[in-house]
Order: C-alpha cells, then sequence, then structure tokens
C-alpha cells in the first residue's frame, strides 16, 4: 500500500508540476484513484488530511505550458500474500448414527484361577438310606437257667429256661454254647446249691478251664458263681458240667431258686489277627 501511495503521489505531483493540461495524464489519475478506492475509502481519503489537491489541474499554473512525459509502463504483478491465519474451531456437530457392530473377535487366552468363594449354604438332607443288617448278625449272647435239678454227672448241664438266646447260639439240646462270631467273650454263672456240695467247672472244647467248689451246710441254701473271659474262634464250645461224682452234684433250682448261665460277645475279633 505504501508502495502504491507513493506513485500516486508522484503522478498527483507530476500532474501539478505538469499543469493538468493531458487527458492522458487525467485517465491515469483517475485509474489510481479507483485502485485506491478499492483498497480502502480510508485510504483514499488520507491526501485530503495531508491537504493534497487531487481537482483537475489549473491550466493558469505555470506549468500548464509544459509538455506531458510519456505513461509509464504498467508495474508487475506483486507476489501473493501470505497465509491467513487459521480460522477458530467451528460448533460441536450433532452426535451421528451408531455405526455397524464389528465382526466377533478371536476368545481371549484362559485366566488365572480365581479365589476361593465363600462357604455356600447346607444342602438338603440326603435320602433315607437302605435299611442295614440286624444287629444280631453281629451279636452273641445268651441267658440260660435251670427249671429243675440236673442230677447227670460227667455231662454238659444242659440248661433249659431261656431268658434270652435269639442267635440260638446256646444249643439246650447238648447243653452247650458254640461260637458262631470269632471274638472275645464273657461268662458268668450264679448256681443255687442245696442238699450237697457242688462243683462245677466251665468248659472249652472237652477242657476244664475254671472250677467252682461249695460245700453245702444242713438247712441252708448256698451259692456258687463264676466267671471268665474267653477269647473264641468260630466252631469252639463252652459249657458247665458237674466236676465229680453225684456227691458234689448239687446244683439246685425250684420255682424261687434259679441256677443261670450266661455269656456274650464282648467284642469281635479277626481270625486273621495274631492271638
Ligand atoms: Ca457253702
Amino acid at each position: 500500500m505504501s508502495l502504491l501511495r507513493t506513485i500516486i503521489l508522484g503522478i498527483i505531483l507530476t500532474g501539478h508540476l505538469c499543469g493538468g493540461q493531458d487527458e492522458l495524464l487525467e485517465d491515469s489519475l483517475e485509474t489510481a484513484v479507483d485502485e485506491v478506492a478499492t483498497e480502502g475509502i480510508e485510504e483514499l481519503e488520507e491526501p485530503e488530511e495531508e491537504g493534497l489537491d487531487l481537482s483537475p489541474p489549473d491550466d493558469r499554473q505555470p506549468c500548464a505550458m509544459w509538455m506531458g512525459g510519456v505513461p509509464g509502463t504498467p508495474g508487475h504483478s506483486g507476489k501473493p500474500g501470505r497465509d491467513g491465519r487459521d480460522g477458530r474451531d467451528g460448533p460441536r456437530g450433532e452426535k451421528g448414527d451408531q455405526g455397524e457392530a464389528g465382526e466377533k473377535g478371536d476368545p481371549g487366552e484362559k485366566g488365572d484361577i480365581g479365589n476361593a468363594g465363600p462357604r455356600g449354604f447346607p444342602g438338603n438332607p440326603g435320602l433315607k438310606g437302605a435299611r442295614g443288617e440286624s444287629a444280631s448278625s453281629y451279636h452273641s449272647a445268651f441267658s440260660v437257667g435251670l427249671s429243675e435239678i440236673v442230677s447227670a454227672t460227667n455231662v454238659p448241664i444242659r440248661f433249659n429256661k431261656f431268658f434270652y438266646n435269639d442267635q440260638h447260639h446256646y444249643d439246650d439240646v447238648s447243653g452247650k454254647f458254640r461260637c458262631v462270631l470269632p471274638g472275645v467273650y464273657f461268662f458268668t454263672y450264679h448256681l443255687t446249691v442245696y442238699t450237697k456240695d457242688a462243683k462245677v467247672s466251665l468248659y472249652k472244647n472237652d477242657k476244664a478251664i475254671m472250677f467252682t467248689y461249695d460245700q453245702y451246710q444242713e438247712t441252708n441254701v448256698d451259692q456258687a458263681s463264676g466267671s471268665v473271659i474267653l477269647r473264641l474262634e468260630a466252631g469252639d464250645e463252652v459249657w458247665l458240667q458237674v466236676y465229680g461224682d453225684e456227691t458234689v452234684g448239687g446244683v439246685y433250682a425250684d420255682n424261687t431258686n434259679d441256677s443261670t448261665f450266661s455269656g456274650f460277645l464282648l467284642y469281635p475279633v479277626n481270625p486273621a489277627e495274631r492271638r
């Protein structure tokens, strides 16, 4: 702009000096004025502030008689101006439509084992189990007594009054207990002695292993008793027997006096176990 202003001022001053007689000079002046107008009114008004006169040259001036110069050739086009500064960001646009779902990705790697969870609530009670085997299958016991006086000697005393013999391990025909379940057994007997002495022995497999002897006193009723614990194997037999002749066969029984013999399994023992 300052270059253009200089050119215009030069033309105007030339016009003043040359008296404005040449119409070509006037055309150049008008063209210059138009160019200034296109650049801005403020630029056009500047000459008035500086007191310059753009009116046609006065023929009465001394320079009116001078010869006008040949108009100069138009200058070259100036260099393109530099790019302007970037404008401010525009307003935010509306939200766009949702895009289509992408393809399913590949399965990820297996993760680490997590921490144990809290303890759960108790479950419902289970169904009732099947009926088990009878306890008698694992038990052996008997308790028997005499219903009358036994006079036989050197044979097993045959107890024929039964208090308990559900497993029938005591045989009232032979008068012997026969072991079915191997294990440890307890035997005990309580005998009433009357009219004569009593000497009995507890036998195991034809061998007397313990003895009880009571001397009878006249007009008295005596008692004789004994007990023992034995380890028995299946098939072993245990019984009571008068040990001696009839003089020691005082084992007695009536309606108000009993003589009893009892035995039961304390606990079973595996036959494979060493004794
Ligand atoms: Ca006695």
